[in-house]
């Protein structure tokens, strides 16, 4: 007779081997995950741009943080210049300084990578090159400029950068930004997958919630402005890839950082099934 443990291993390892078949890609946000670009880069470069205009205005990194509740550089801008007794009141004069500081915005931060200024998160190349070994496909999932991307990922993966991507989404590609699940729908139509056959990787709540609504499973690792995101139904969580301690579930305490092994195993004991039907997703 099969004993019940015999049984329950077979399970496991059928469940598994299952779970490699539908896990198809892995989907990365760029800010905050990839690199600490919002602290480090954005911010930086808007401070620069208001202080090349000659404008009073400097955002304290503490300032920043709040304003990350709004969506892309631009909106963000004129989110905050609404609040600002010293902006233009005329709606067109506005929308000008906005798009004009945003120009110079984005120029300053490719000047910021290209100088080497931002490097990637922990284990995040390593993760990268655990996909390409494994023939994996990758995509980019993200609601900044397609510029900004580029200089990000060709400065670190170098001029082939977008070889390494099976489809990339920007805010040029989709317009409503997360926590619109927009971005993520484009992207698994593009890779012709069904949600629950990607993963996500993400670090704030508004990316937690996009790829949520769109079904796709997700792990978020902490960013310096998300500390602690609360990552209610993430297939898991945690402060860095580039460590294995303070993971929920917990990671294999002998790995040194999170990998693509890693991810399968977390997919595999999932307690929500991994593949979903279209009624499984928002609408
Ligand atoms: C991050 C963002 C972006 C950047 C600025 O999106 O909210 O708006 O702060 O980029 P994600 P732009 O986490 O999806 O990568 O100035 O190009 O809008």
């Amino acid at each position: 007779m099969r004993s019940a443990a015999g049984r329950a291993r077979r399970e496991r390892s059928q469940r598994a081997a299952a779970d490699r078949r539908v896990f198809k890609a892995l989907l990365w946000d760029v800010d905050g995950t990839l690199a600490e670009t919002e602290r480090d880069g954005h911010l930086v470069a808007f401070n620069r741009a208001f202080e090349a205009l000659g404008m009073p205005w400097r955002w304290s990194e503490q300032h920043y943080g709040e304003l990350l509740a709004v969506a892309g550089g631009r909106e963000r801008l004129v989110c905050d210049m609404s609040r600002r007794e010293e902006a233009p009141r005329d709606a067109r004069q506005c929308e000008a300084l906005a798009n004009t500081l945003h120009r110079l915005k984005n120029q300053i931060y490719a000047g910021i990578v290209r100088r080497g200024e931002l490097p990637l998160r922990a284990g995040v190349a390593e993760l990268l090159s655990d996909c390409c070994r494994a023939h994996l496909p990758m995509g980019i999932v993200t609601t900044t400029s397609r510029g900004n991307v580029a200089a990000l990922l060709e400065w670190h993966l170098g001029s082939h950068w977008e070889h390494h991507f099976a489809t990339v989404v920007c805010a040029d590609e989709a317009p409503r930004k997360k926590p619109d699940p927009q971005v993520y729908r484009l992207a698994l139509e593009a890779l012709r997958l069904r949600p629950h056959q990607a993963v996500a990787i993400e670090d704030a709540p508004a990316g937690l919630e996009a790829a949520q609504r769109a079904g796709v499973p997700v792990i978020v690792t902490h960013s310096h402005y998300f500390p602690a995101c609360a990552a209610v139904g993430a297939l898991a969580f945690g402060p860095s890839l580039g460590r294995s301690d303070g993971w929920r579930p917990g990671a294999d305490p002998r790995a040194t950082r999170i990998s693509l092994e890693q991810i399968i195993h977390w997919c595999a004991h999932s307690p929500t099934p991994l593949i979903s039907s279209p009624a499984g997703c928002e609408p």
